[in-house]
């Protein structure tokens, strides 16, 4: 019989848990076998991991501005664009409101932060993260070429949604441009799964050397607040999702979440929604069948100003800070904490570790000592993949909702277990 190919994920899957198994088994070795850090953590697991993610990386300007072209010049007229941004700005502060108000419940729930030793709690440099004011200011390039070059998402998507506004408006030089755009997203979109094959080996190594390094005595120490903050990570994304994806959708969110398999191990293997983009969007194109002039719109902008599992570790973090310093936050600090939190990630695009840089801002609106942060540096690198990962599913559901209400999603791809899987 021919051998059934192992499918991309199944390799993935398989080079991530290699990877976890490979980390355990130099974390023994460390000790005896000096060289291990030195070439094999610090040398190939740390280069092939960091090409892995590079390449990925540099698809996503050139994803970005061409697949956002190719989308916004295929709307027929402008009010489209109207509706298809509030939509999706909507649901997009609905979702990640309700995910912050979900972990403030359950920080006080389950109060993980009482009786914590507080001796760690030393200084943190927190980064100023920007004002609203200065997010949509900072919104319009001035220089779209420096925009791609600084990677700047938002800047690009405002260039790229005017661009291709003036596109459809521009009769026969439009249209041939138009064409351009669209031959060359085909062919982007084929080298996004041409580099996909690195995968397998890139998440082995990104795993292998988290969990070399990964202080395990951390995580049993702040043990309360990894659950508490996993928990509702799980709980929001497998359940508040379901129900959304159901309630908008009328399609079956279990079919969402094993098509988001894929997106989901990238997302929590680089920790980085930016770098994830490309399978996000192949995913919902490709695989859930939304029509690419949605899925350019919502994808990016997403990664970049939608973060629920941030929020949510946001929402965790300052009840266990608050518990742990014994400072009672009022009802009224709660619904600070919620808007600071919603507005805060708008203004931060989707690279690793970013939620404590929000973190501190959220802290700081409500008087919390921003040096508590410290106490939870120690687990926040597993906690950011999980949160990476919760992030771009709220993205895909947001893309799946907005592509269905305005009928630009290929049901029967959707329900097609077999669309758009990669054989090798
Ligand atoms: N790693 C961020 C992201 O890429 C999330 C975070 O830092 O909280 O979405």
């Amino acid at each position: 019989t021919d051998k059934k190919k192992m499918s991309l994920t199944g390799k993935v899957l398989l080079g991530m848990s290699l990877g976890i198994l490979a980390g355990f088994i130099f974390r023994t070795l460390l000790a005896e076998v000096a060289l291990v850090q030195e070439y094999i953590v610090n040398g190939l697991l740390q280069v092939v991991g960091q090409i892995f993610i590079a390449s990925l990386k540099m698809l996503v300007v050139p994803l970005i501005f061409v697949s956002l072209v190719c989308g916004t010049s295929s709307l027929k007229d402008l009010s489209t664009l109207g509706r298809l941004g509030g939509k999706t700005l909507t649901f997009y502060l609905v979702t990640t409101a309700i995910a912050i108000t979900l972990a403030l419940l359950m920080g006080n729930l389950f109060k993980p932060g009482e009786g914590v030793d507080l001796t760690a709690a030393t200084s943190f440099a927190a980064k100023e993260a920007p004002t609203l004011g200065e997010v949509i200011i900072g919104m319009f390039p001035t220089n779209p070429i420096n925009s791609m070059a600084q990677g700047n998402t938002l800047q690009i998507i405002v260039f790229a949604v005017l661009f291709g506004i003036a596109i459809s408006l521009a009769g026969k030089p439009g249209e041939r441009i138009a064409a351009l755009f669209s031959d060359l997203n085909d062919v982007i979109m084929k080298l996004v799964m041409l580099l996909m094959n690195l995968a397998p080996y890139g998440v082995f190594c990104l795993m292998a050397q988290l969990f070399t390094g990964l202080g395990l005595d951390a995580i049993f120490n702040l043990m309360e607040y990894f659950l508490v903050l996993a928990g509702t990570l799980l709980l929001h994304g497998l359940v508040t999702y379901s129900i959304m994806f159901r309630a908008f959708t009328g399609l079956n969110p279990l079919i969402f979440l094993k098509k988001m398999e894929d997106a989901i191990m990238f997302a929590f293997s680089t920790a980085s929604s930016n770098a994830t983009i490309p399978v996000t969007m192949e995913t919902a194109t490709r695989r859930m069948g939304v029509d690419n002039k949605i899925a350019s719109f919502t994808v990016p902008l997403g990664a970049t100003i939608n973060m629920d599992g941030t929020a949510i570790m946001q929402g965790v973090a300052t009840a266990f800070i608050a518990q742990a310093f014994n400072i009672d936050l009022t009802f009224n600090d709660y619904l600070m904490v919620i808007m600071t939190a919603t507005l805060a990630s708008v203004g931060t695009a989707g690279v690793p570790g970013v939620g404590l840089i929000m973190l501190a801002m959220v802290l700081n609106q409500v008087g919390l000592p921003v040096e508590g942060i410290a106490l939870i540096i120690g687990v926040d690198r597993l906690l950011d993949m999980i949160r990476t990962a919760v992030n771009i599913t709220g993205d895909s559901v947001v893309t799946c909702i907005v592509g269905k209400s305005e009928g630009a999603m290929d049901v029967a791809r959707f329900n097609n277990p077999n669309a758009g899987k990669r054989e090798e």
